[in-house]
């Protein structure tokens, strides 16, 4: 049974909303566990194509407990290695999609940043507010920042700590859509849909090579791209994808 987060799915989208509103969604180690444990298990779940990852109204996660950290020591922090769990997020080949309300701050926004998609409300917030607190992000804030919009603009937000709108972050390619608070949900959920629609393994596949874009140099980035675009003609969905577009037929996809 978990404590900090709710679960359910709708057709092939898993969703994982977190639920610790008092104190506006703040992670805590145990919450962390419980969010990767849950994408895991979806990962593992053959009727989930999609993840939603998502909050409440107010906020997404207002960044990483303050109170559990107050205390930490380097040493604590070393034996209890708390970003090992972040890691596995990345192993994570299902598209995850973020849907941001309010707060994505600290923490908060390095989970979004972990996922595939962000889609924001109008009048979210994301921001690295630790400077104000004497540390600085943890959880690969500044590594994504930085790839998304170059060292200058995140040494000035990181270094500063203030929050950017949805619509700056749009501006500078780190999140994909803003719509009006009502509608993230909606958006997010016919987003996930729709790509549930589309043929996993080639999903999965572009997830891989995207992502290796972004960590090698373009010639080994190519090699990875190439081999995944062989193994995409072994899956029964490129026959039938292909077949499909020959007949003027709409494809349907099987996830092999
Ligand atoms: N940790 C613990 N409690 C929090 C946090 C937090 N990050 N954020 C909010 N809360 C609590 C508040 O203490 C308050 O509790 P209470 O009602 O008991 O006083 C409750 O949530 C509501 O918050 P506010 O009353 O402050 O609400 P406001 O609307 O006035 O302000 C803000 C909203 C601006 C979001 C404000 O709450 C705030 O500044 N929060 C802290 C934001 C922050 O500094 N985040 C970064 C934390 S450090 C971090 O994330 C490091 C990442 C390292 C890796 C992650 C490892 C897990």
């Amino acid at each position: 049974m978990s404590k900090f987060i709710q679960v359910f799915s709708e057709d092939d989208v898993g969703v994982v909303q977190l639920n610790r509103p008092e104190v506006l969604n703040a992670l805590n180690r145990e919450m962390v566990e419980e969010i990767v444990a849950q994408l895991e298990s979806f990962e593992r779940n053959e009727s989930i194509r999609i993840i939603v990852v998502k909050g409440n109204h107010r906020a997404f996660a207002a960044g990483a407990d303050i109170e559990e950290m107050l205390e930490e020591t380097p040493l604590t922090l070393e034996l209890l290695n708390p970003f090992a769990v972040w890691d596995k997020i990345s192993l994570i080949k299902k598209p995850i999609l973020a849907a941001v309300n309010g707060f994505a701050l600290g923490g908060g926004f390095e989970l979004a940043l972990h996922c595939d998609l962000i889609i924001a409300a109008e009048d979210a917030k994301f921001g690295f507010p630790e400077v104000k607190l004497g540390v600085m992000p943890g959880a690969g804030g500044t590594q994504f920042l930085t790839k998304a919009m170059g060292r200058r603009k995140a040494l000035e937000w990181i270094w500063l700590g203030e929050s950017m709108s949805a619509n700056e972050a749009l501006s500078h390619g780190v999140i994909n859509r803003v719509v009006a608070p009502e509608l993230v949900e909606e958006e997010t959920m016919r987003l996930a849909q729709q790509l549930a629609a589309l043929p996993p393994v080639s999903l999965r596949l572009i997830k891989e090579a995207v992502h290796v874009a972004e960590d090698t140099s373009l010639q080994e980035g190519k090699q990875v791209e190439r081999k995944n675009f062989y193994l995409a003609f072994s899956s029964a969905d490129q026959k039938e994808g292909m077949h499909a577009f020959l007949e003027k037929r709409p494809p349907t996809f099987k996830g092999v």
